[in-house]
């Protein structure tokens, strides 16, 4: 049996994320841990909040919070969010959890013994007001680039570059406001990432199933040079720099830097999870141990790629220890909203749990894995969206079950008919079905998820054109088992369905499975073809019609959704 490991981008603990934030790692992740594990595979699906560096202190600040009250409150928020979206994380961690301290620091350890660590002396922003180093986001001022006044230390919002916080004009502190700033010297270990370009690079081109964005994106990188980088910051809140409990002289204010042991938690949360399950993560992680046959799949964002494609890879090659590195990384471009930017502050777009409070999880799910940013950056509107939806979930998928399951309860009772044979329409849509089912199964292995939902749709498509041909309602009056076996056919069909849907609206077709008692677990084990699947009954078996499974949207509500949720 397949193993498959799957870790989705960690959330960033400041505040509950975006549509954006779920389409563009969480949610294809789910999409596919849950395709596989209906495949029969036995899959390992990670993920949890990130949970350190500036950001996460300055949320806290602001929330007038202490930092470590304040993530344990937004996990439990995200957590919450995930759930109620269907995210089925086999484990959902926390950055800040004991696994990820241990192995930080054994990383840290090592890489040092491998002479890929060194101790450098930088200048960093000190602001003599705070009494404090002012790392990464503490410290805003104007861009070096395009002179946009409130860029962040790291990073500037305007034009996008990413920055040192030394690069930035009249810098003043994000804690203070104050510009009583000067330069001192500050030491900090550095990973010598310049020393592994040859390795990182043999390692790259080994990779020959990365998508283009993926391979593109580490290329540029890698033709860049590698450069050294700081992983410790002038910080309290984070991983203590200690060996062996011991922290390391000169180290006390000091802790690892947020990038250097975030994607250290992917394993940290395998252990946290194996910890809860009394199960082993080293067969997932250790290739000396049992991993050696499990496939590793990465899911993010395409700003994490960098990250994920060299830093990350420079950890865990530069230990010389066995560990399973990524296999596939499915990298995303950006969901925008109406072309511009999610915002928190400007409240701009829609937020998880805010979707939540309006639809059900699988509308946002259907739209957002059927217009996936995949091969580009794409942009969310509530018009394309409330289209998407009444025509797609609405009109094709929950008319044909309310449709035909009404009609033969109405005309032959709520039992699956046993008359009459399948004819020349069923064995048209047999092969039909057999083509695209093949096709739907292959995009969804390769994770091109908009190509694979094309095919799912044109699938629910093909049902409703066989009805059409079909016409038990009109049949009936001449032949009433040939319409009795073309029922019987389109009742089979929506187990079909369900199965088929399950890994993108899991939540309908757990409703489709329920209207014949079905156990979903078994009945949506992925068929080997569409001749066996429209056998499931026979007749004899008894449903019940279900509520309608879609509500359409009104054009009332998006004029409402408009303006609360900021759209122009
Ligand atoms: N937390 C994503 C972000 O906030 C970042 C991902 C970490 S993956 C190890 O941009
Ligand atoms: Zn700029």
């Amino acid at each position: 049996m397949a193993r498959i490991l799957i870790t989705s981008a960690l959330p960033y603990i400041n505040g509950i994320k975006h549509l954006g934030n779920l389409v563009g790692s969480m949610l294809p992740a789910d999409v596919y841990a849950r395709f596989q594990r209906q495949r029969g595979a036995e899959v390992l699906y990670i993920c949890a909040t990130d949970e350190h560096g500036t950001p996460a202190e300055l949320a806290a600040r602001a929330a007038g919070q202490n930092v470590e009250a304040y993530c344990t409150e937004q996990h439990d928020i995200q957590r919450q969010a995930g759930e109620a979206f269907g995210l089925s994380f086999d484990h959902f961690g926390r950055s800040s959890n004991a696994p990820n301290h241990r192995l930080t620091q054994h990383f840290a350890k090592v890489l040092e013994d491998k002479g890929l660590i060194e101790e450098r002396t930088d200048r960093q922003i000190y602001s003599i007001e705070d009494e404090r180093f002012l790392p990464d986001r503490y410290v805003e001022g104007t861009c070096p680039h395009c002179d946009y006044e409130k860029a962040r230390g790291d990073q500037c919002d305007n034009c996008g570059r990413l920055l040192d916080p030394i690069d930035l004009k009249d810098p003043y502190s994000a804690i203070s406001g104050s510009k009583n700033v000067e330069m001192r010297e500050t030491t900090h270990l550095h990973l010598l990432q310049s020393k592994m370009q040859d390795r990182i690079t043999q390692w790259v081109e080994s990779k020959q199933d990365w998508p283009l964005l993926t391979k593109s994106i580490a290329k540029k990188w890698l033709k860049e040079g590698l450069r050294d980088r700081a992983i410790t910051r002038d910080l309290k809140w984070g991983i203590p720099v200690a060996y062996q409990g011991e922290v390391r002289p000169g180290y006390e204010n000091k802790v690892f830097y947020v990038w250097f042991d975030a994607p250290i938690e992917y394993i940290g949360a395998t252990e946290e999870w194996a910890l809860a399950n009394n199960e082993n993560w080293e067969r997932w992680w250790c290739t000396d141990k049992g991993a050696e046959d499990v496939k590793y799949i990465q899911v993010m964002g395409k700003d994490n790629v960098a990250f994920h494609t060299v830093s990350f890879p420079a950890t865990m090659l530069g230990s010389e220890e066995p560990w399973k590195t990524v296999d596939t990384l499915k990298s995303l471009n950006w969901l925008t909203w109406y072309g511009g930017k999610f915002s928190t502050s400007e409240k701009r777009g829609i937020f998880m749990d805010q979707a939540l409070e309006i639809l059900p999880p699988d509308y946002w799910r259907w739209h957002l894995m059927a217009n996936a940013p995949e091969s580009d950056d794409a942009s969310f509107t509530l018009e394309h969206f409330a289209g998407v939806v009444n025509k797609d979930l609405a009109d094709v998928l929950g008319n044909f079950v309310n449709r035909i399951t009404r009609f033969c309860s109405a005309r032959f009772g709520e039992t699956v008919p046993v008359e009459g044979a399948y004819g020349d329409a069923e064995n048209t849509l047999i092969a039909e079905l057999d083509t695209r089912m093949s096709a739907y199964t292959d995009y969804l292995e390769k994770m091109e998820f908009r190509k694979a939902f094309v095919e799912l749709r044109a699938i629910w498509v093909a049902g409703n054109e066989y009805l059409q041909v079909a016409a038990p309602w009109v049949v009936i009056k001449e032949d009433k088992d040939k319409a009795a076996a073309s029922v019987r056919c389109a009742l089979n069909l929506i187990a079909l369905f369900a199965t088929l849907s399950r890994p993108v609206i899991p939540f309908t077709a757990d409703k489709m499975f329920a209207i014949f008692s079905l156990d979903p677990e078994e009945a949506s084990l992925w068929p080997e073809n569409a001749t066996s699947a429209l056998s499931r009954f026979s007749g004899g078996e008894v449903f019940t019609p279900s509520e309608v499974l879609f509500a359409k949207i009104e054009d009332d509500q998006i004029e409402a959704w408009r303006e609360q949720f900021g759209a122009e």
